[in-house]
């Protein structure tokens, strides 16, 4: 019988999805030599990573559907194919927009933070008041299938979602929007979409939600922003520079923090897990393209 393909993964992974590529593909400690390589976002995969690699690998899967820790281009050039976890994580990330949203909103996370203090309180009618997503104006900034699942879950609370896409008039749908939720991917073009001026377009008592990537965000200007009182709020699941937060965005009491939970339920990451083994699969072992190959 001829070797198994010989595949090299960038990070831990769930022991399923662990046991699943071990049963048909021999693992080994580098990236050199391998056939196929199985991507955490947080390793970048760069030409000097790919060279490094070899002329031996044909394919890098992604454990994520977002794709900006990988050059594509440089991929390409090398024949190298690139697949990604589409479908599988569209409900976990949009349940995490809705959590941080009304997280946000109804001050959820202050009033931990404040119980956690040991703050001396009394029930008052006038305490620690919030708004309620029903009837709120959310602008979903990418209307993909990220965008639009939570769109149909802010329905759900009552909310008014609409969509601006590419080629819709950005600043005109943050002037609107109540709430604004990232869904775009992190290309070139989507870098710091959310600049100063977004943010002067953006109404004083609006928020906004990041569960896309970091760098759609200017994280000083969103810091600027939420200390001069220009926007009300911030839910961030993402950060420009992460694993890093700005310092600042500790301190404000409205703004909700999550370190990247967008996909995190078991089901989640194990079925994402299953999808890049899949395109390992299909390429190194049946000799066929992967169904979730980035176009
Ligand atoms: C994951 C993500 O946490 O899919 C993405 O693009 O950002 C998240 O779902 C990540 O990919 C895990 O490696």
């Amino acid at each position: 019988m001829s070797q198994p393909p010989l595949v090299h993964v960038t990070g831990v992974i769930p022991d399923r999805v662990h046991d699943a590529l071990a049963s048909e593909f021999e693992l080994t400690g580098q990236a050199a030599g391998a056939d196929g390589v199985l991507s955490l976002i947080p390793t970048r995969i760069d030409a000097a990573f790919l060279d490094a690699a070899g002329p031996r690998l044909r394919i890098v899967a992604n454990y994520g559907v977002g794709i900006d820790n990988i050059d594509l281009e440089a991929a390409r050039a090398r024949g190298i194919v690139v697949a990604n976890t589409p479908d599988v994580l569209t409900r976990a990330t949009a349940e995490q927009a809705i959590v941080l949203m009304l997280a946000l909103l109804r001050r959820t996370a202050e009033g931990d933070r404040f119980l956690r203090r040991r703050a001396e309180w009394r029930f008052s009618l006038e305490f620690m008041l919030g708004e309620s997503l029903d009837r709120k104006r959310i602008a979903i900034v990418g209307p993909g299938r990220i965008g639009r699942e939570t769109a149909r879950l802010a329905e759900a609370f009552g909310a008014e979602p609409f969509f601006v896409g590419r080629g819709d008039p950005l600043h005109d749908g943050l002037r609107d929007a109540d709430v604004v939720s990232l869904h775009v991917p992190a290309t070139a073009e989507a870098h710091h979409l959310i600049d100063t001026a977004a943010f002067d377009a953006m109404k004083p008592t609006a928020v906004l939600v990041n569960t896309a990537r970091g760098s759609v965000v200017d994280e000083a200007a969103l810091v600027a922003a939420l200390q001069t009182g220009r926007i009300a709020g911030a839910a961030l699941d993402v950060f420009e520079f992460e694993p890093a937060v700005s310092p600042e965005l500790l301190e404000l009491e409205n703004v909700v923090l999550a370190p990247h939970l967008g996909s995190a339920t078991r089901e989640t990451r194990e079925a994402m897990g299953l999808l890049a083994v899949s395109a390992l699969r299909a390429l190194l072992i049946e000799g066929v393209m992967p169904s979730n190959v980035v176009p």
